[in-house]
């Protein structure tokens, strides 16, 4: 019932009366009353005027199915909305449903993950409440050495979205969105393929919104969009700032099947280029498809992305490589950037 509730306070223009909602929804007066209370607990803020009935004055600062769908304005991108409130990773999650057969758009969110994953098998803190943790399936009809340069195109969408709202947002490359030299955001992209033929594509982000402490072991290196601009944000909005720009630069990405078009917006925001980096137990691009080559550790100027997402860096020795964005942890000297 407090759905419907929600939905009527939604859709009315100033106060709905209780009698009203009694009658449209077949129930008591006490029953409704119930219900608005409910419904102020998860969070709704909602005026009750003798004689005029209730209003809507403020929402709670959920990521519900409901919430997200009645924020997003794409045509494609979060159809539908997949919303549990605990999962052990988004990703694992999405890549089962991709399985069993969801389509290209589906949008899984959680409000905390008890297993959420970064690269490598490393781990992602995604505490209840703060964050944002989603991930999106897509079925591009790409080669599958293609689909770790929707890594990049993902962060453009996230970065658009962040930077609206706080200044000092750049990428690090591949997958992480700063703020200042702090972790902010991780995307995660992970492949079913068979042969030469990608099944799935599923791209999850980790948003540290309205974070205000960290474990110890990232505390030096995370930070919030809170901690950075001194205020709270509400998820929804963002989120669906996110699958919008996500949606025009997807469509950019599909039509050559690479960067080319999206390069030099991601080098502009791209907070490596014209740094020093180190570049450790990586895979040197050999050719400009494959991306396959010899472990390498080098250290050198990082110069920018190439047209598949590779970074351009000319090492201390002199030769200018293109290191491959698969599997990759890029540090600066000093610090993580
Ligand atoms: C990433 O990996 O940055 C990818 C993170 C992707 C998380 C999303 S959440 C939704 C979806 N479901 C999942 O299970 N995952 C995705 P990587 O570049 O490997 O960075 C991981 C490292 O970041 C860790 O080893 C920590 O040092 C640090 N880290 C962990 N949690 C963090 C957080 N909340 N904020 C900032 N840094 C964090």
């Amino acid at each position: 019932m407090e759905d419907k509730i929600l939905e009527y306070l939604k859709s009315a223009d100033g106060y709905i009366s209780g009698q009203q909602l009694c009658e449209i929804l077949g129930v008591s007066r006490t029953a409704v009353w119930k219900a608005v209370g409910r419904l102020r607990n998860e969070g709704y803020e909602i005026d009750a005027v003798k004689n005029r009935g209730y209003r809507l004055t403020g929402l709670p600062d959920l990521v519900t199915d409901t919430e997200i769908k009645d924020a997003l304005d794409t045509s494609w991108a979060g159809h539908p909305v997949f919303y549990k409130e605990e999962m052990e990773s988004t990703n694992d999650t999405a890549k089962r449903m991709a399985s069993e057969g969801a389509g290209h758009g589906t949008l899984v969110v959680t409000e905390r993950q008890t297993g959420g994953r970064g690269r490598l098998g490393r781990s992602w803190d995604s505490p209840e409440g703060s964050g944002i943790w989603m991930s999106i399936i897509l079925k591009p009809d790409i080669a599958p050495e293609r689909a770790s340069m929707l890594t990049l195109v993902a962060a453009l969408a996230v970065y658009d979205s962040l930077s609206v709202r706080v200044s000092g947002c750049g990428i690090k490359w591949p997958n992480d969105i700063l703020i200042g030299s702090r972790k902010v955001c991780g995307i995660l992209t992970e492949m079913s393929a068979e042969f030469d033929a990608v099944h799935d594509v599923v791209i999850g982000i980790g948003i540290n919104v309205n974070t205000e402490e960290f474990p110890e072991d990232i505390k030096d290196v995370a930070s919030s969009m809170y901690l950075a601009a001194g205020k709270r944000f509400e998820r929804c909005g963002i989120i669906a700032d996110i699958w919008k720009a996500f949606e025009k630069y997807y469509e950019i990405f599909m039509q050559t099947a690479d960067l080319s078009g999206l390069k030099d917006l991601y080098n502009e925001r791209l907070i490596n280029r014209g740094r020093r980096v180190r570049i450790r137990g990586v895979q040197e691009a050999s050719g400009p498809v494959t991306g396959t080559g010899k472990a390498l550790s080098v250290q050198g100027t990082a110069k920018g992305i190439d047209d598949r997402g590779n970074l351009v860096t000319e090492t201390d020795d002199g030769r200018t490589i293109s290191v491959f964005s698969g599997e990759v942890s890029v540090r600066g000297y000093l610090g993580y950037v």
